[in-house]
């Protein structure tokens, strides 16, 4: 993924942990720039030996504006921001695990995540069929080591001593269906899994991809709960894909340079929980009423979009996984230090009457450092709608979870 100079991250600035954060850090395209003599050599070839440098280009905020954020949210982070650099140790040894590894998502994502310079092993888990793909991977000459893991008797090997886990395992839509068709099946999946990390990796970053993600992520915080090892800033709804489609769809209507644009996208991740803030995007672009109804309902839609295009086989996995793996690398430089980590999750929040609210978060070696605040204010009348429109749909996915996991305790 960071072989591409197309790869980008989310970074911001830095807020004290646990504060909620009303200046507005703007997460912004990260460029990875391997400073050695050739980038694509030394990514590929990765002979550890070298020592991998990389710089952030606040491309899209400017370094003045970026300069101005820092200094109002966190002197202290301004120093190392200056620098608009972060070092990446290539011998870096985080560990990561993929649960569903051999399926449509599993596959293209455990590929970008053998590329990170920053993983010394990669498990991947499935039901099925995951030998296959970890002899396959093994063969790329990426540090980390690949191991697959098959059945449930092999999954608590999957996960001792891993930082993150990452969950896309379960079934896709088919045309006509919605994510919350899907809960029959994959909620019980996401719940069986769940347990598996309570007891074997309580300390990792958990990610949840599989859908309905509105009530998979509140069922996980649930099953921890039970299990008596929630860590609330350690759990996520992935819903960077939201935001990597407003961007792209917002760069093509307004003709941007892709990199710079950045939209934040709040709510849930499903139909009109999915609200793109496009008042907010980064560079500032002024959008007529049409165009903010057209960008919006194609954000909205963009996984319809993909389950029509391939016609019952299955839903977006090439770009989830794009996504998935860009939220992995940014957790995995929050767990290395950088102190410049900004993504958009689906997390336990306060800043609505929602228990859990996707918004821009800091992320840091604890996991969620700050949830950003000011995104939420200063809304278009339109946006303000969409926001009070989505919550009732929001409400029912997140009960539904939760009512779900309570009828059936953990086993211990
Ligand atoms: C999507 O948005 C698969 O939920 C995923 O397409």
């Amino acid at each position: 993924m960071a072989a591409t100079s197309a790869a980008t991250f989310s970074i911001g600035s830095t807020i004290s942990p646990g504060t909620k954060v009303s200046q507005l850090p703007q997460s912004k395209p990260l460029s990875m720039r391997f400073n050695s003599q050739n980038t694509l050599a030394t990514f590929s070839g990765l002979k550890a030996a070298t020592f991998v440098k990389c710089e952030s280009e606040s491309s899209f905020l400017g370094k003045e504006s970026s300069a101005v954020l820092r200094g109002a949210a966190a002197p202290k982070a301004q120093k190392s921001s200056q620098r608009s650099q972060y070092n990446l140790n290539p011998q870096a040894s985080y560990k990561v695990a993929i649960l569903g590894a051999a399926g449509g998502i599993g596959q293209p994502l455990a590929l970008l995540v053998k590329m990170s310079p920053l993983i010394s092993a990669l498990h991947i888990y499935d039901i099925a069929n995951v030998k296959g793909v970890a002899a396959d991977l093994s063969h790329c000459n990426t540090p980390s080591q690949v191991l697959g893991f098959t059945g449930s008797s092999e999954l608590p090997n999957s996960l001792k001593g891993v930082d993150v886990v990452v969950i896309p395992a379960g079934v896709p839509r088919k045309p006509g269906m919605t994510r919350d068709d899907l809960f029959s099946i994959n909620a019980n999946i996401v719940k069986t899994l769940v347990e598996a990390v309570a007891d074997n990796c309580p300390d990792a970053f958990i990610h949840i991809i599989s859908n309905p993600v509105n009530s998979t992520l509140p069922i996980a915080a649930e099953v921890l709960k039970q299990k008596g090892v929630y860590d609330p800033k350690k759990l996520f709804g992935v819903t960077t894909l939201d935001v990597v489609r407003a961007n792209t769809f917002v760069a093509q209507k307004k003709n941007l340079k892709l990199i710079d644009v950045d939209v934040p996208v709040v709510g849930g991740h499903a139909g009109i929980t999915i609200l793109p803030l496009l008042s907010k995007t980064r560079p500032p672009v002024s959008f007529n009423d049409e165009e903010v109804q057209e960008l919006t309902v194609r954000i909205q839609n963009a996984g319809t979009e993909v389950v029509e295009a391939k016609e019952g086989a299955g839903s977006a996995t090439l770009s989830m996984a794009y996504a998935a793996a860009r939220f992995v690398e940014s957790s995995l430089r929050a767990l290395d230090g950088d102190a410049d980590v900004y993504e958009c999750s689906f997390v336990q929040s306060d800043l609505t009457e929602l228990p859990f609210f996707a918004s821009r978060v800091k992320l840091g070696r604890k996991g969620v450092e700050a949830i950003i605040s000011s995104d939420l204010q200063g809304l278009t009348e339109y946006e303000q709608k969409a926001l009070e429109a989505l919550k009732p749909e929001l409400k029912a996915s997140i009960e539904k979870g939760i009512a779900f996991a309570q009828k059936q305790p953990v086993t211990t």
